[in-house]
């Protein structure tokens, strides 16, 4: 069988993904096999850049179909922030509580509450030097007053999606049925079963 790499070095990017991609005629593979190859560093201007340069470097360096994305939370009253700084905010090995604090920081310090927030999943699907296929998703919340929920992972406690009436930490097994990165992966999904 053909195989696609799922080129995330996020544990719990993948745990979500896999189940999103089970029924393509791929062999899914992760980089465990190439643990010898470095992670790219990450510092495009948006999340399309981003998910573009890590699918090429992963498939230049392995010689597989490869699959990668580049995600993030959005706030509005911070200006889009952090962005596609995400997993590097407030430092490297800054903790998620550290990290939601600083947000509600920022937030106070700009009189705002509350913000509308998003999160973005940016994909793009590479074979040697070559794009082919690009997907977005989004899904629009707003951030909680405090971290609640112990599912997903990252930024999760702090987004609180309105149609559920919970943060994304709290909404357990729904997640992908409504999150960026399930919109993404399902776009992904129909462009490998229509394509030979
Ligand atoms: P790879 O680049 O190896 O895939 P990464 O975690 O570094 O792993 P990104 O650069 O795309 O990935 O950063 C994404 C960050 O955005 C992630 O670490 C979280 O902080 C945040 N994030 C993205 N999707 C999220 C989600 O579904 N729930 C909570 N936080 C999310």
């Amino acid at each position: 069988m053909k195989r696609l790499l799922i080129a995330t070095t996020n544990r719990a990017k993948l745990d979500e993904i896999t189940p999103l991609l089970k029924d393509v005629p791929y062999d899914l593979v992760t980089l465990a096999r190439w643990s010898d190859v470095s992670t790219p560093e990450e510092t495009g201007p948006t999340f399309a850049e981003n998910a573009r340069a890590k699918a090429l470097y992963y498939a230049a360096r392995t010689g597989e179909l490869t699959v990668a994305e580049d995600s993030g939370l959005e706030i509005d009253a911070l200006g889009g922030a952090p962005g596609v700084a995400s997993a590097r905010w407030g430092g490297a090995g800054t903790s998620y509580p550290d990290k939601f604090a600083l947000i509600y920081d920022a937030l106070r310090a700009k009189g705002a509450a509350e913000s509308r927030a998003r999160f973005v999943c940016a994909l793009a699907l590479a074979t040697g030097d070559t794009i082919l296929f690009e997907a977005r998703g989004t899904i629009e919340g707003r951030i909680a007053p405090e971290p609640r929920g112990h599912g997903g992972f990252g930024y999760d406690p702090i987004f609180f999606y309105p149609p559920l009436g919970r943060t994304l930490a709290e909404v357990g097994e729904q997640k992908s049925a409504v999150s960026h990165r399930g919109e993404t992966f399902r776009a992904l999904r129909a462009f490998l079963l229509k394509t030979p």
